[in-house]
C-alpha cells in the first residue's frame, strides 16, 4: 500500500491506496484554522494589513504533519502495510533553514514533536507562500537583466510574483543578515519531504520549474539567474532530479505512527503535477481543466517548442513537461454575476440555455486577470451589453471563459480528451460548454482528491507497483463522459476568432 500526502494551502489530507486491489482510503484531513488555531491563521496563511503579503509559519505544517499521521494511526488505517511515501506541496513557497537542520532531522525523537525538535533549524520564522505577490520590484529586475522573454525561454515562466526566486531575492535584499545565516532554501514539498526522510531531499522538475530558477533545458539550477537573485544561492538549493526518484527512507520517528522505518520516500512535487497523475491528465493527448476559486488548464506538452506565452511550464512527473495556464477570473466572477441577476444556480442555467450558443462574447474580466496580464480589468464585448438579455450576457460570459482557455491553452493540439476537476464541474451544462468548446470529450473524476491521489500513485510508480498508465485506469476512473455535440463545431470556431479579436489591443 502507498500513502499520499497532500500539503495545501489550507489543510494537510493523506490517502492511502491499494494498487493490487484499487482500494482507496477514505482521506484523512488536518485544517490549519479549524484544528491549528494557536497559528492564528485561519485561511493558512498569516493575516497582513498588506493584501499583497502572504506568508505562514513552517511550524504550522510540522504540527499538522504529526497531528495528520496520529490522526490516520488512530483511525484504523492500515500503517504498517504502507510500502512508500510520496508528497504534494503547494507550489512556489521557501522556508529558509539554518545549518542546524540537519543534524535535528538526523536526531528526531519520537518523545517530542517535530515542531518541538526543529524549532530552531529556521533563519527565517516566516515562509511566503504561493499567494504572496509582494514581488513585483524584484520581477522587473530579473526582466531588465535577462530580458523577459530570457527568463521564459530559460525557465518556462515569465519573472512571476509568487515564485520562489524573486521571492528568495527580495528576502536576501530586505534580510541580507537572515539571508547570510540561510543554508539551504527548499520549497514546501521538499521541505516535508526532508522531515520524513530524516535528512535533506531533493526538489523535483515538477515544483522545481516554478520557481523561475530551474533552466528547463539543461534541467540544471540556472547559475547566473541564481546568481543573480541571491549571492550564494546555488550553493543553498538542494539539487534537482527526476519526480520518479526515490532519494530516501522513512526516519524511525515515524514508527510511532505505526509506519515501518526505512520504507522509500519519493521525492515530492507541486500541487499541480500530483493533480495531472491524480486526476489522470499526465497520458498523451488529455488535459485538466480545473474549474475553482480561478480556472486553470494543464496538461502535457512533447517538448518545449511551444511554450505558452502567458502560462508556466513544470515537469511533468510522469516524465517531460506540463504547461498550466491560470485564470484568475473562474468561479468567483460567475458567482458574481449570478449574483447581480439575483439568479439561484438552477436560474443561472436555465438562462443560459434558453439562448443560441456561441452567438456573443466578451473579455471576462471583473477582477485583475493572470491569462493574459491584465492589471485594470474591463468587460469589452462585441454586443451591447446595457441591452442583452441575463441569458445572452450569461452564456458569453461562461462560453468566453472556457474560449480565453482554448486560446491560451498554448498547445493548439485538439486534446483527445479533458478531464474535468474543481467545485464548478459539478455543473452539468458548464461540462457541456467545456465539451462543445474544445469539441473533446470531458471526463469527469470520482475522485475528489487529485493532489493526495497522484502522490500516493506515484509512490506506488516508484516502488515498482505500476506505470502511470495501469495505474491511472485503477485510480482515475470515471463515471460521467460528456461528449461533444458535433453540430457546434464550426460554431465555435468562428467564436474563438471573434474572441481573439476582442483580445486585440486589450492586453500586452
Ligand atoms: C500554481 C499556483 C497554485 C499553487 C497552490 O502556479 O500558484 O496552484 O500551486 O495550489
Amino acid at each position: 500500500m502507498f500513502l499520499g500526502i497532500d500539503a495545501g494551502t489550507q489543510s494537510i489530507k493523506g490517502i492511502i491506496i491499494d494498487p493490487t486491489t484499487g482500494w482507496c482510503s477514505e482521506s484523512v484531513a488536518v485544517h490549519f484554522g479549524r484544528d491549528l488555531p494557536q497559528y492564528g491563521s485561519p485561511d493558512g496563511f498569516l493575516p497582513n494589513p498588506d493584501s499583497r503579503i502572504r506568508r505562514a509559519n513552517p511550524l504550522m505544517w510540522l504540527d499538522a504533519l504529526d497531528l495528520l499521521l496520529a490522526r490516520m494511526h488512530n483511525a484504523g488505517l492500515p500503517m504498517a502495510q504502507v510500502a512508500g511515501i510520496s508528497g504534494s506541496g503547494q507550489q512556489h513557497g521557501t522556508v529558509y533553514l539554518n545549518d542546524q537542520f540537519p543534524d535535528a532531522l538526523a536526531k528526531l525523537q519520537p518523545e517530542k514533536s517535530l515542531g518541538e525538535q526543529l524549532c530552531h533549524a529556521f533563519s527565517r520564522a516566516e515562509a511566503p507562500i504561493w499567494m504572496d505577490a509582494s514581488t513585483t520590484a524584484q520581477c522587473e529586475q530579473l526582466r531588465t537583466k535577462f530580458g523577459a522573454e530570457g527568463v521564459r525561454q530559460r525557465t518556462g515562466s515569465d519573472a512571476t510574483e509568487r515564485f520562489s526566486g524573486p521571492q528568495i531575492m527580495k528576502f536576501a535584499q530586505d534580510e541580507p543578515a537572515q539571508w547570510a545565516e540561510t543554508a539551504t532554501v527548499h520549497l514546501v514539498s521538499s521541505f516535508l519531504a526532508s522531515v520524513l526522510a530524516g535528512k535533506i531531499m531533493p526538489i523535483d522538475y515538477g515544483d522545481g520549474a516554478g520557481m523561475n530558477l530551474l533552466n528547463l533545458h539543461t534541467l540544471a539550477w540556472d547559475e547566473e539567474i541564481a546568481e543573480f537573485c541571491a549571492p550564494g544561492l546555488l550553493q543553498r538549493l538542494p539539487s534537482c532530479v527526476l519526480s520518479t526518484k526515490a532519494p530516501g527512507c522513512l526516519a524511525p520517528y515515524f514508527a510511532k505512527y505505526g509506519l515501518r522505518t526505512g520504507i522509500p520516500v519519493n521525492v515530492w512535487s507541486g500541487d499541480n503535477p500530483n493533480s495531472l497523475i491524480g486526476t489522470g491528465g499526465a497520458l498523451p493527448g488529455r488535459a485538466v481543466v480545473s474549474l475553482g476559486t480561478s480556472d486553470t488548464y494543464f496538461g502535457t506538452i512533447p517538448d518545449l517548442t511551444a511554450l505558452p506565452r502567458h502560462g508556466h511550464v513544470f515537469g511533468n512527473p510522469a516524465g517531460g513537461f506540463m504547461t498550466l495556464v491560470c485564470f484568475a477570473n473562474g468561479s468567483l466572477t460567475r458567482e458574481h454575476f449570478r449574483a447581480q441577476y439575483g439568479f439561484s444556480r438552477e436560474e443561472f442555467e436555465t438562462a443560459i440555455q434558453s439562448c443560441a450558443p456561441g452567438k456573443y462574447q466578451l473579455l471576462p474580466w471583473l477582477v485583475p486577470e493572470a491569462t493574459p496580464p491584465v492589471a485594470n480589468p474591463q468587460l469589452r464585448a462585441n454586443f451591447d451589453i446595457e441591452n442583452a438579455t441575463p441569458g445572452e450576457f450569461l452564456r458569453a460570459l461562461v462560453e468566453s471563459q472556457i474560449l480565453t482557455m482554448r486560446h491560451h491553452a498554448g498547445n493548439r493540439r485538439k486534446p483527445a480528451q479533458i478531464r474535468l476537476t474543481g467545485g464548478a464541474s459539478a455543473s452539468p451544462l458548464l461540462r457541456q460548454i467545456v465539451a462543445d468548446v474544445f469539441q473533446t470529450p470531458v471526463f469527469l473524476g470520482d475522485s475528489t482528491e487529485a493532489a493526495a491521489l497522484g502522490a500516493a500513485m506515484r509512490a506506488a510508480n516508484v516502488c515498482g507497483s505500476g506505470d502511470f498508465e495501469s495505474l491511472s485506469e485503477r485510480f482515475c476512473t470515471t463515471q460521467t463522459v460528456v461528449e461533444p455535440n458535433p453540430a457546434l463545431a464550426a460554431v465555435y470556431d468562428q467564436a474563438l476568432e471573434n474572441f481573439a479579436k476582442l483580445l486585440v489591443g486589450c492586453c500586452n
